[in-house]
């Protein structure tokens, strides 16, 4: 089969809930995709930052065979002798007392925002069905109906209401807006969430004093402030966790995509024994959640994270790439935005939307998506070595000039 007969059996079969590339991905290894013609491809997405290791990292693909072949789902009706080791390291890795293991990132979001509401009942006292989560425009924390009930994007949400209600949506990285929000409704604000850098909005990093200011609010009036790394965390804004680039710890975090180095959908929530303690045994759960395969996986996606020293890698070279696109002193650059290895390239205005310069992008070996119109994102694996950068570099040029 060719290009077009595979696309031709998406379009017959599959729902069109995605507009992708037409590339059509074959096999993968660390920085580099190949499509069924056999065409190499560097691939800047990273699966959304899934692939934060690299694809296919040899460690990961390992844990993931051995343990398939030895246990990979009991239910949490019994135990197993993955799960308590992985919680422990990944309660150490993160500082957090408690995890709670989940399968993607909407349900690590969905665990959260029960979590705080739980919390926001039954230890601060909020009013039953009172509670209020603080969210922002711009943001992206998954799909399901809860999730886009708060999400500001027209394409996500239209139609499929009614929604949860108990989400007010506020500016992001407007302090003001937030204090006069807790001024009014402080006693039944359960928590304030937010992805500390935006993704999907265009790797949108909030003003620094934006979550210190966060943390004050929440400390002052007794809610909880809840990081959603989910995309922004496990080194790709260059730490462990974005949020801490600026100061504060979160009182939860939810992980997820290179919690297992795209290997297998494990997420988790995360957060000190004052929270985790509402959830009680027939309060929460999943058939998969935390299963042996998923610890195994996610304990060997870590161990990459830590010893290849991902965290650091991605700060020094997201620098060297930011440097190097503002370098090309392209008059199609309006801004370029980002932390780590995490950059938004915004175009100008009148140099038009960001589609086909990633169409050029692709005919040139690369592979990058664009978001928000003028947005072209770039985040690669963090293995990628500087001169794979500067190669890169070299297209982005070609193809802005
Ligand atoms: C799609 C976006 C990125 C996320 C944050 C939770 C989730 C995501 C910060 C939910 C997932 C994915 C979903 C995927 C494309 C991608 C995406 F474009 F949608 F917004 F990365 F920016 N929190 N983001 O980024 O995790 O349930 O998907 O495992 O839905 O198109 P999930």
């Amino acid at each position: 089969m060719e290009t077009h007969d595979y696309l031709a059996l998406e379009d017959r079969y599959a729902a069109h809930n995605y507009a992708p590339l037409d590339v059509v991905l074959h096999r993968a290894e660390g920085v580099y995709v190949f499509d069924i013609e056999g065409r190499r491809y560097l691939d800047c997405l990273a699966a959304y930052s899934a692939v934060n290791q690299g694809h296919q990292h040899p460690r990961i693909v390992e844990a993931l065979r051995k343990q398939a072949a030895t246990l990979a789902l009991t239910s949490r009706a019994f135990r197993n002798d993955r799960f308590g080791p992985f919680c422990k390291k990944l309660s150490e890795l993160l500082g957090y007392a408690k995890v709670l293991m989940m399968n993607t990132g909407a349900e690590a979001v969905e665990t959260a925002i029960k979590a705080a509401r739980k919390w926001g009942y039954e230890i601060k006292g909020i009013p039953r069905d009172q509670a209020l989560i603080l969210v922002f425009d711009g943001n992206f924390h998954g799909r399901t109906t809860t999730i886009i009930g708060f999400s500001t994007d027209e394409d996500a949400r239209r139609d499929f209401g009614p929604f949860t209600p108990g989400f007010p949506v506020l500016p992001y990285g407007d302090l003001r807006e937030v204090e006069a929000f807790f001024e009014k409704e402080a006693h039944r604000i359960a928590a304030v969430f937010l992805e500390p850098i935006q993704g999907e909005a265009g790797v949108i990093p909030p003003p620094p004093e934006f979550l210190p200011g966060l943390r004050r609010l929440c400390d002052q009036h007794q809610a909880l402030l809840i990081c959603d790394e989910i995309q922004s965390g496990l080194g790709r804004a260059g730490e462990l966790l974005a949020h801490h680039a600026f100061g504060v710890r979160a009182d939860g975090v939810t992980i997820g995509k290179a919690l297992s180095g795209g290997l297998y959908p494990v997420s988790a929530f995360l957060a000190d024994q004052e929270v985790m303690q509402v959830f009680t045994p027939g309060t929460h759960g999943s058939t998969f959640g935390g299963n042996p395969l998923a610890c195994a996986v996610a304990e060997a996606a870590l161990d990459v994270l830590v010893d290849e020293d991902l965290c650091a890698r991605s700060k020094e070279l997201g620098e060297h790439f930011r440097m190097g696109l503002l370098a090309l002193d392209s008059p199609k650059i309006q801004e370029v935005r980002g932390l780590g290895l995490w950059i938004g390239l915004q175009l100008e205005d009148h140099a038009g939307p960001a589609r086909p310069y990633c169409e050029a992008l692709k005919n040139r070996g690369i592979l990058a998506k664009d978001t928000h119109g003028h947005t072209i994102r770039f985040a690669p694996p963090l293995i990628i070595e500087k001169s794979e950068i500067d190669e890169a570099l070299l297209k982005i040029g070609e193809v802005l000039r």
